[in-house]
């Protein structure tokens, strides 16, 4: 019964014990079967979700820094394949365990088995979702937080409180993706969300006691919606974003898009006399249209005494947000200099031939390559540094190892978009106010001498975003905007980061090679799967061909389609909208358009 005296002393010693230097940090392991559920998270509608052992919402994954992680997955879908994603880790020497499928590894065909392993060593507020077409917003995406031992916040506060904040769509995504990117949806208007979930659902409550601090954890899990977050009476002390400790920054209300996470103390009252609301709103401005009858707005409650009333938030007149470009993150690394390499992505929204909307980075829409990326780098000795052999529609870069790398991107699109970088965090040096077109690297505002750091930024309407990193993580890592429709259209760049170092260091488990071969996808050779030429990219993957010459502005296919409409009727737009459109068509549509008399610049 007594506890002996060595014992005691050995767990004193690991208390004491910085975590590194524990002889075994544990191993947790998780069987996931991905299967179908039905949900009905805001009280609206029920629908099919992708849930995770018959279960929705997903489970929280709450690990140790330093933990080993396993994570056994099993489709039991039937109809759709997926893979998970873990966001904000950095996966280092374990590429392969990133998830994105194209990227690092093969799709997981329904049936299959695919084993996740990998050591956290950073903490903070992450989360994990599908990373192939369209699969999260369907239901596959979850919490994952990463407890730390050593947290510069520890004893500043008495207890931690999750909240997810998400869209909702009431329809399936394989069908809202075909009526996005379709030519009966030419400037490419994004389905808007139904409604809005904190932690999955609506009206959530949190019990607080007076005088007493809790740190609040936030992700924004969602599929487009930016949303504003505040509580009323109460102050949000940031402590922490995107896995990066800040220095304490207080602030009112915080904006957090797709992907992004957020901690913050706060501090309670010291009476129980009212309980106080607290809201997240989604941003309106990157909707195209707001539906009638939507509400944006979730509401939950910190009650500190469930016998008093519940207030009705009051309606704010503006949103004022925390600009997160003020914090400071708590380590003081300094500003990157001495750049050597700089990548630019000049991003665009515009048709192709069949008359959709895609997304553009230096007039190249992502289209998955046939070989996923990372096993072309693995499979091709010394071309492996060649980016020719990643393929004429992958965005890719190949990096040196041990370099400052600088990413420039300008929006010539005017909305806003959250970009994400796997792999690593970066310095987010610049971010220009909106309507201020193209980077000028010799006449800029003058960048932070400590710049906050994140792994997902947005950029304005219309300006420009400046990012640094060190190239220290061999891997292949997308680039993209986290608002998946986006993803879908193609805004995504592949970085191939020291792919020779990769080939030392990375070996591929055989379950990752059967999945391939479940799913008959090639695993070796170049984009296209040519092992013998590398050089030969005969029969990759493209996008749709551009637009004939004049017909490049998105105004004027839009104009065209409605003229259609106009001379036609109804019943050739209805027609239009299940065959995809040729040039000809397209043609004899311009064609028409003079014979009207119409304008067409
Ligand atoms: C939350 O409360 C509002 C207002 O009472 C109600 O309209 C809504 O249906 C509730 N949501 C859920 C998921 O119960
Ligand atoms: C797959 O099955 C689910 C559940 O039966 C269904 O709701 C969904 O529409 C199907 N999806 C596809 C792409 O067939
Ligand atoms: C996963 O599915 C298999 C096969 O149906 C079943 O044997 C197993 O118990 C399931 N695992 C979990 C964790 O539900
Ligand atoms: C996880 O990876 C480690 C390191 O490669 C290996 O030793 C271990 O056997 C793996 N575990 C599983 C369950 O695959
Ligand atoms: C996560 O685990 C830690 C350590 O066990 C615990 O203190 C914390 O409350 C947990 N967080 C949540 C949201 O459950
Ligand atoms: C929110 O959901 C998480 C699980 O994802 C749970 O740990 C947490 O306690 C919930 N928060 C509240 C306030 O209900
Ligand atoms: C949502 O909240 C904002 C800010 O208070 C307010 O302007 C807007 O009218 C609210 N929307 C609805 C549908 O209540
Ligand atoms: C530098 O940029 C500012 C702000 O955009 C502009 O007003 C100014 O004319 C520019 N100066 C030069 C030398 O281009
Ligand atoms: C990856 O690990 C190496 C070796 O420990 C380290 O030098 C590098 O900074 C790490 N990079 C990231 C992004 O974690
Ligand atoms: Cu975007």
């Amino acid at each position: 019964m007594a506890l002996s005296l060595s014992n005691f002393l050995y767990s004193s010693l690991l208390l004491l014990l910085p975590f590194g230097l524990m002889a075994d940090a544990a191993t947790v392991t998780f069987d996931w079967n991905v299967t179908w559920v039905r949900a009905n998270p805001d009280g609206k509608f029920e629908r099919p979700t992708m849930g995770i052992n018959n279960q929705w919402p997903l489970p929280l994954l709450n690990i140790t820094k330093g933990d080993n992680v396993i994570i056994n997955i099993n489709n039991q879908l039937g109809n759709q394949s997926t893979s998970f994603h873990f966001h904000g880790l950095f996966m280092n020497g374990t590429t392969e365990m990133d998830g994105p499928v194209g990227a690092t590894q093969c799709g997981i065909p329904p049936g299959s088995s695919f084993t996740y392993n990998f050591t956290i060593d950073q903490p903070g507020t992450y989360w994990y979702h599908a990373h192939q077409r369209g699969r999260y917003p369907d239901g596959l995406r979850g919490p994952l937080l990463v407890n730390d031992l050593e947290s510069p916040y520890l004893g500043q506060y008495d207890e931690e409180v999750l909240l997810t904040l998400s869209d909702w769509y009431h329809d399936e995504m394989p069908e809202l993706i075909a009526k996005f990117i379709s030519v009966a949806n030419p400037t490419g208007a994004e389905p808007v969300p139904n409604s809005a979930l904190i932690n999955d659902t609506q009206n959530v409550t949190v019990s607080v006691q007076p005088g007493r601090t809790y740190l609040f954890r936030m992700v924004n899990m969602g599929a487009f919606a930016s949303q504003y977050f505040w509580i009323e009476g109460h102050t949000m002390t940031i402590v922490e974003v995107d896995g990066v400790y800040t220095e304490p920054a207080e602030a009112s209300m915080i904006y957090l898009t797709a992907a992004q996470r957020y901690s913050f103390l706060l501090t309670t009252k010291n009476e129980i006399s009212s309980n106080f609301a607290f809201v997240a709103s989604m941003d309106h401005d990157l909707f195209d249209k707001v539906p009638e009858g939507l509400n944006s707005n979730t509401t939950g409650w910190l009650v500190y005494d469930s016998n008093v009333e519940r207030p009705t938030p009051a309606l704010l007149d503006a949103f004022d947000a925390f600009d997160d470009f003020n914090l400071v993150p708590q380590d003081g690394q300094k500003l990157l200099t001495n750049v050597d390499y700089v990548m630019t992505l000049d991003m665009k929204m515009d048709n192709l031939g069949d008359g959709a909307n895609y997304a553009f980075f230096n007039d190249v829409t992502y289209v998955r390559p046939k070989v996923p990326t990372l096993y072309t780098a693995l499979s091709t000795g010394a071309s492996a540094t060649d980016v020719t052999i990643y393929g004429g529609n992958t965005n890719a870069f190949v990096l040196a190892k041990d370099e400052v790398i600088e990413i420039v991107l300008n929006n010539d699109d005017p909305g806003k978009h959250p970009f994400h970088l796997h792999g690593h965090n970066f310095q987010a040096v610049l971010r220009s106010d909106e309507d201020t077109g193209f980077y000028d690297p010799v006449n800029h505002t003058a960048f932070p001498a400590v710049p906050m750091r994140r792994d997902t930024v947005w950029v304005k309407p219309n300006g420009h975003i400046v990012l640094r990193f060190t190239s220290d993580n061999p891997g292949v890592w997308l680039f993209h905007c986290h608002i998946e429709w986006h993803v879908n259209s193609g805004l995504v760049a592949t970085i191939i980061e020291a792919p020779l170092e990769m080939q030392k260091t990375i070996s591929i488990p055989s379950d990752h090679w059967q999945v391939c071969r479940d799913s008959q996808t090639p695993y070796a050779g170049n984009a296209a799967g040519n092992t013998v030429d590398l050089l030969d990219l005969t029969g990759e993957n493209k996008s749709p061909a551009p637009l004939p010459a004049g017909f490049t502005a998105k105004g004027i296919v839009a104009l065209v389609f409605s003229i259609i409409s106009a001379l036609l009727g109804m019943v050739v737009i209805s027609w239009y909208g299940v065959a995809p459109i040729g040039t000809s068509e397209l043609q004899s549509a311009e064609k028409r358009i003079a014979e009207a008399g119409t304008e067409v610049k």
